[in-house]
């Protein structure tokens, strides 16, 4: 392998919530690492790709700065850190995929005996947050006046402790809210995992970006999409089909020994519930087989 050979450095979580699923899907994607536990750096063998893992809070300063040409991050992080850039130096970095994991929101929760009716309940009240640069702008565009207090972890305990009146946090189950008296009471941002890139990828490097987004988005859409095999009475053809979820041009196929059936075989882009399954078989649809697709490529 020669030293100039073109890579692309792609910085992902070192330890949290992001990392086994965004390992997953390099995986996917087939980008084999061998990785030793303490390891901040990794070559990958079959693919032009080099990973950093680091903190997720440093993801967008890298990716801007191009050490990293790409970051996996949550975009609850990536706008804290836009928000916090007044000078305007994270502009460069461009969002190149959304990627359907770490799902979450960014949430105004407030003890049970907090009476909340909208956002105008907050005015001169403290708010415990990790989210400073997001919550400010939110409170600025609903022309709220707050007092904002930063706490790194723990946040959940900021209103019990006296410290905050309310408190501003991610969530997703709902679990960690309800352990710690909190309700939920608006959403300020929806969140999820995302591939961030630097904006001035060119050439060769672009051309490998470029292969490896077609790599993400076949793990992506196969991710979601089933296929599905099923017998039809020809005379309900048109009905059954229509009933497959997300399918568009499903293959039409002789069934050997029986001419008033035909044999279906369809790619659903979208789930399929036991529900659909049983609709199918109600319109006269019967051997249905759903199966997992593992990649695609058009
Ligand atoms: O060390 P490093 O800085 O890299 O990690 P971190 O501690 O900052 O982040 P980490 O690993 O906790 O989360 C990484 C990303 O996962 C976040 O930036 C989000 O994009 C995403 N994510 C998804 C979440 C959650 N769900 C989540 N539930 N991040 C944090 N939480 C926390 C939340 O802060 C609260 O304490 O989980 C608790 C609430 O969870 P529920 O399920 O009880 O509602
Ligand atoms: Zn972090």
């Amino acid at each position: 392998m020669s030293n100039d050979e073109i890579r692309l450095k792609i910085a992902i979580q070192k330890s949290g919530r992001l990392t086994d699923k965004t390992l997953d899907l390099l995986e996917k994607c087939g980008i084999h690492l061998v990785r030793s536990k303490d390891q901040l750096f990794c070559r990958a063998q079959n693919f032009p790709l080099d990973v950093m893992f680091v903190r997720d809070d440093d993801i967008p300063e890298f990716v801007s700065m191009n050490v990293c040409q790409l970051g996996v991050v949550g975009q609850n992080v990536l706008e804290e850190e836009l928000a916090l850039d007044t000078a305007g130096e994270l502009a460069n970095i461009e969002v190149a995929e959304e990627l359907g994991f770490g799902k979450c929101r960014l949430c105004i929760a407030a003890p049970h005996d907090f009476a909340y009716d909208g956002p105008a309940s907050l005015t001169g009240k403290i708010i415990a947050t990790s989210y400073k640069g997001i919550l400010k702008a939110f409170l600025k565009k609903q022309g709220i006046e707050a007092k904002m207090v930063s706490m790194e972890g723990a946040v959940e305990i900021a209103p019990r402790m006296k410290i905050a009146d309310v408190i501003c946090d991610l969530v997703s189950t709902g679990t960690t809210l309800t352990a710690n008296g909190l309700r939920e009471c608006e959403e300020i941002m929806r969140s999820q995992s995302v591939l961030i890139r630097n904006d001035s990828l060119t050439g060769e490097r672009q051309v490998l970006l470029d292969r490896l987004l077609k790599r993400m988005r076949g793990t992506l859409r196969a991710r979601d999409s089933k296929y599905i095999m099923l017998h039809a009475p020809k005379e309900r053809l048109v009905e059954i089909t229509k009933a497959l979820p997300g399918a568009e041009s499903p293959t039409i196929l002789p069934l050997q020994g029986c001419d008033d059936k035909v044999v279906v075989h369809a790619v659903c882009e979208e789930a399929v519930f036991w529900n659909t399954m049983e609709e199918l078989k109600n319109k006269g649809a019967s051997a249905i087989l759903v199966l997992p697709i593992e990649k695609m490529l058009d």
